[in-house]
């Protein structure tokens, strides 16, 4: 069988030399597997030369310089907003707000929201949410009595459809739900959620977080009226990321911060914000976290969202198998490759996911363990934590063995076969 090295559309070999830390040795003397992208990505060097480029040829603020340096800084900063709306297939930059990640992006729709929602009126999220597609809603329910709903999830990952269907009532105001599980990897049919959530009335926010690196988003074709993203997850710096908004939106929503770029015009008796997007822009930006999200955009790009996701599906598929051939581990989530992003949580016998975890990096294998700030998720199954393997486009099949290898040092400790 051809390996993940030289097959399926990318030629992984020459990725893997843009990733300089995938070049790391483990203590073991052994290449380091980075087996934990769901939690933050690596970075390609044209990424890393975009931010270096920034603050060795062009450092400046924007939107209010003059001069030959702040012009750059400005253009580039706008170039990556363009790019990120033609990435998305957003109708314009305008629907393009920077923020500093996904968990800012949520807190930004909760606290507009806040401002359009009444004690009673209903908002929908579900079990499988990351703490932060949760917490901000359970403030509103909390502080301002919104009826806040949870959509259930079945054993084998996947969101209870009839239990959607119940929950969002007419005249639902809001359904906010993961595109991608960052622990179950489940692929939420998003389009038919917005159907749904339109047709009652409501406003539909989807978390992109773990989508958006990994597969094909277009937010039209969706419908969807709000996405988070987080840059640092789709091979570009910490400290940034994006909320996309329909344009109408923006205009009625309260801005988040006041003072800097956010202002069009300050007297001691009034003040009048900026258009949009700028009005949810307060303060001096992270200009080269934005000018390195623009490269990671074209550096995904130039691979192809299509080929990426290809690769991960062969991935998962094989990562499922190994994973199945050893029925004494525990998988959460679908068990169907397409179903699913290269997100691998499991647990094996008693063992701690810590301890699971610290095996593997005696291994040299990096992975997360604990409950992923899915911690609702976590009480649905009765688990305190799950060991966790995420992949990447920089993953191999060889990767999925020394994976397998560790994981097998674990089962002999913890799980070992009857004699
Ligand atoms: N939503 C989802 C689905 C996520 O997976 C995460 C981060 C967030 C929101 C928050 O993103 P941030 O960039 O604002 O922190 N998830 C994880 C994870 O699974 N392990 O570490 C971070």
């Amino acid at each position: 069988m051809a390996t993940t090295l030289e097959s399926k559309g990318l030629d992984i070999a020459k990725i893997r030399e843009d990733f300089p830390v995938l070049k790391r040795m483990a203590m073991n003397g052994r290449p380091v597997v980075y087996l934990d992208s769901t939690a933050t990505s690596q970075k390609p060097l044209p990424v890393v030369r975009a931010v270096d480029d920034y603050y060795t040829k062009y450092t400046a603020n924007v939107h209010r310089g003059i001069h030959m340096l702040s012009e750059e800084a400005t253009m580039k900063y706008e170039e990556s907003r363009e790019k990120i709306a033609r990435f998305i297939n957003a109708k314009s930059p305008k629907e393009i707000v920077f923020v500093r990640g996904a968990t800012e992006a949520l807190n930004l729709v909760s606290y507009s929201m806040a401002h359009q929602l009444q004690r009673g009126d209903r908002v929908v999220t579900s079990l499988m949410e990351h703490h932060s597609n949760l917490v901000p809603w359970m403030m509103l329910r909390d502080q301002k009595g919104v009826d806040l709903q949870f959509v259930d999830v079945t054993d084998d990952g996947y969101l209870k459809l009839d239990d959607l269907d119940a929950k969002i009532t007419k005249g639902t105001k809001l359904v906010s739900m993961t595109h991608m599980s960052n622990v179950l990897g489940t692929v939420n049919p998003v389009k038919d959620i917005a159907r749904l959530a339109h047709d009652r009335g409501a406003l539909f926010c989807m978390d992109g977080a773990q989508s958006v690196p990994h597969l094909k988003v277009d937010v039209q074709e969706i419908d969807c009226d709000f996405l988070a993203v987080s840059g640092h997850k789709m091979l570009a710096p910490t400290g940034i990321g994006f909320l996309y908004a329909k344009e109408e939106l923006l205009e009625k929503m309260e801005p988040f911060n006041y003072g800097g770029d956010m202002i069009k015009e300050v007297h001691v008796d009034r003040v009048r914000w900026n258009d949009v997007p700028y009005k949810f822009e307060a303060g001096t930006p992270n200009i080269s976290g934005s000018i390195g999200l623009g490269a990671a955009v074209d550096y995904l790009n130039g691979l192809g969202m299509e080929n990426i996701r290809q690769h991960e599906i062969d991935i998962t598929r094989l990562a499922l198998k190994r994973f199945e051939e050893r029925p004494d581990v525990v998988l959460y989530g679908p068990k169907k490759a397409e179903h699913k992003g290269g997100v691998m949580a499991f647990n094996i016998g008693d063992a701690h996911g810590h301890d699971v975890a610290s095996i593997l990096d005696a291994e040299g294998v990096c992975i997360r363990s604990g409950h992923h700030c899915a911690m609702p998720l976590m009480d649905k199954y009765g688990v305190n934590g799950t060991a966790r393997a995420s992949f990447y486009v920089y993953n191999t099949d060889e990767e999925v063995d020394r994976l397998m290898e560790a994981v097998d040092k674990v089962r002999e400790v913890f799980a070992p076969p009857a004699k």
